[in-house]
């Protein structure tokens, strides 16, 4: 019998995964902006940032990226949105329909894949079911985030993570705010807040909460921004539920910001 002079399909499949994962790590373990969390904001900042020329890596511990958005309100995957985060859902082709008196739906399917793949094409890395489980803290800034595959930390496996240096770090994260805490309490730092501490989010009021959802978003610490419920969170603005006017605004007021301090 003559031996196969190319590699088996099977070696052809695997070495193909392994090898461009790998570029694809390793081209994204210095980056601009580390960006934690896949939600809307993130998604949204990471198209911005993308499309102005930064080098961006998103990571998301879930398998999904997408955040709140796929669910909608209760599980109806419909969402809703104000005028004004018209020409950001535009932007991304994602088809709306008016509502009355200034509100709009968009399906909440729709919504999470095109900002996913926006973001994608738009030049962003997304590395899913990877957790932000520290950040690195360098001359007293956030300097880049620490990693490591979600089930390792779901299953409490003693294993070392790994690490991803960049010029910014993004709190994504949604109601938790992850990474804003763990510079606060990790590293013990005032943060940019009322108390120089994360400082919770209130109960619902929609109105107010939709507009500090874009007034938080901001810088609070050199090296650290936050984005989206993450913002609200830190600062303490009020809860806004199933309405995505604010997160889209904050995505975008994110990279604008970022876009002015990296120059
Ligand atoms: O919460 P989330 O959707 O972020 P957002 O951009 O949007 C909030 C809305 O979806 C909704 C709302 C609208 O009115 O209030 O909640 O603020 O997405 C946050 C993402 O971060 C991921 C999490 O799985 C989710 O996809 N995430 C959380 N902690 C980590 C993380 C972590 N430690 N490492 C990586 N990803």
């Amino acid at each position: 019998m003559v031996a196969p002079t190319s590699p088996a399909m099977e070696e052809k499949i695997t070495s193909a995964i392994v090898e461009r994962f790998f570029a694809k790590l390793k081209d994204h373990l210095s980056v601009d902006v580390a960006i934690v969390g896949a939600g809307p904001s993130g998604l949204i900042a990471a198209h911005d940032l993308a499309t102005a020329g930064k080098k961006v890596a998103l990571f998301e511990k879930k398998l999904a990226p997408g955040g709140g958005v796929w669910g909608g309100g209760m599980l109806f995957n419909e969402i809703v949105f104000q005028d004004d985060a018209l020409s950001i859902l535009d932007d991304f082709s994602i088809t709306h329909r008016p509502a009355g008196d200034g509100y709009h739906t968009a399906d909440a399917v729709e919504v999470a894949s095109g900002l996913i793949f926006g973001a994608m094409k738009a030049g962003a890395a997304l590395f899913n079911t990877v957790s932000v489980e520290d950040i690195v803290f360098q001359d007293g800034r956030v300097a880049g985030v620490v990693i490591n595959w979600t089930p390792v930390v779901h299953m409490n496996l003693h294993v070392d993570p790994l690490v991803v240096l960049s010029k910014v770090v993004v709190d994504g994260t949604g109601h938790p705010s992850v990474v804003a805490n763990l510079a606060a309490r990790k590293a013990g730092v005032r943060l940019d807040t009322e108390t120089g501490g994360v400082m919770g989010e209130k109960p619902m009021w929609v109105e107010k909460g939709e507009k500090s959802t874009v007034e938080n978003t901001r810088r609070i610490h050199p090296g650290l921004y936050a984005s989206g419920m993450a913002a609200n969170n830190v600062s303490g603005g009020f809860r806004m539920g199933p309405i995505f006017g604010g997160m889209f605004l904050s995505g975008r007021k994110l990279a604008r910001l970022i876009l002015e301090d990296l120059g």
